[in-house]
């Protein structure tokens, strides 16, 4: 074990500059509102919760794009210091529940989980790779770009000049993807990252894609896990109230099953619930979408273990 307290240090990341769409930014807030802290004291923790409101004042007023990122500047100012947050917070010996925003947050909860956790494992789930390098990215959204800078194969951006390469592809393992970019399928295959698509998915089952993934990163289940959970992985029947959903996508029980999973490990350390829109489609699409928001964070903490 390598948390002993009964303390989740819940993150908001209040944020939207990772890509276009307005609303992400309202997230976390949704998802406090919906009670997720007192779901977790039920659940026997102890649960401190840091809005981070004041994420806006660090946007600079000039941030055009460079090297074909959009809002460079902006991104790297808020992930910078929310790395700093959460390095702190995971050195207090807490569960570290990062509720986003975009997923560009992934720059700051990856850097700061692996200053305090250098050996730890990460669980990608997504639709999408989110390794697109700043030469790559068709659409210049830092969002779909994270793990190229976590793992050291975009160095040459000066604003990102601060992420340090802490994510080796070895310890990297994707489950859900159904949306992957030409470039990132390279990526992803010269560098021999363990991606599980929709198709391994339905092939395999749930349970046999878990333990590939955890095989390959963690294979003597004994390092720490970090699970970043971009809400798209799951259908958008399951999930509508983000901003790239994509047709196929795992279902309510699949989703939950992973997250079970990692819990039953006792080798989680940090939890990232992603790109969780509330401006987006109808108000029960907002409901279902923050209510499975809420439960896949519950899951991960042990919820539905007997
Ligand atoms: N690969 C596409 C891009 O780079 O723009 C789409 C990325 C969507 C990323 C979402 C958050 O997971
Ligand atoms: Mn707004
Ligand atoms: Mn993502
Ligand atoms: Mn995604």
């Amino acid at each position: 074990k390598f948390i002993t307290s009964k303390d989740i240090s819940i993150v908001g990341a209040p944020f939207s500059g990772g890509q276009p769409q307005g609303g992400v930014e309202h997230g976390p807030l949704r998802l406090v509102e919906f009670g997720l802290n007192k779901q977790l004291e039920e659940l026997g923790y102890k649960v401190d919760y840091e809005a981070n409101h004041d994420l806006e004042s660090l946007k600079p007023a000039h941030d055009p794009v460079f090297q074909n990122l959009k809002n460079p500047k902006f991104v790297s100012a808020v992930t910078k210091k929310l790395a700093g947050q959460i390095e702190e917070r995971a050195k207090q010996n807490k569960f570290v529940l990062t509720l986003g925003g975009d997923h560009s947050v992934a720059l700051a909860t990856v850097s700061g989980i692996f200053a305090a956790y250098p050996d730890a494992c990460l669980i990608w789930v997504d639709a999408h790779a989110d390794i697109n390098t700043p030469e790559a990215t068709e659409s210049g959204n830092i969002h779909g770009c994270p793990l190229s800078f976590l793992t050291g194969l975009s160095t040459s951006h000066p604003d990102f000049a601060w992420v340090k390469p802490v994510l080796k592809t070895g310890r990297l393992a994707y489950i859900g993807l159904r949306d992957v970019d030409d470039e990132e399928k390279k990526i992803l295959k010269d560098n021999n990252i363990k991606a599980l698509s929709m198709h391994h998915v339905d092939k395999w089952g749930i349970g046999k894609c878990v333990d590939i993934c955890l095989d390959h990163i963690n294979p003597n289940r004994d390092l720490p896990i970090h699970l970043s959970f971009d809400v798209d992985a799951l259908d958008p029947s399951v999930a509508p109230s983000t901003g790239t959903p994509v047709r196929g996508g795992l279902s309510f029980r699949e989703g939950h099953y992973i997250c079970e999973s990692l819990a039953e490990t006792g080798l989680l350390v940090a939890v990232d619930i992603m790109e969780v829109n509330p401006a987006l489609e109808s108000e029960e699409s907002v409901f279902s979408t923050v209510q499975v928001g809420c439960s896949l964070a519950r899951c991960c903490f042990g919820e539905s273990l007997l």
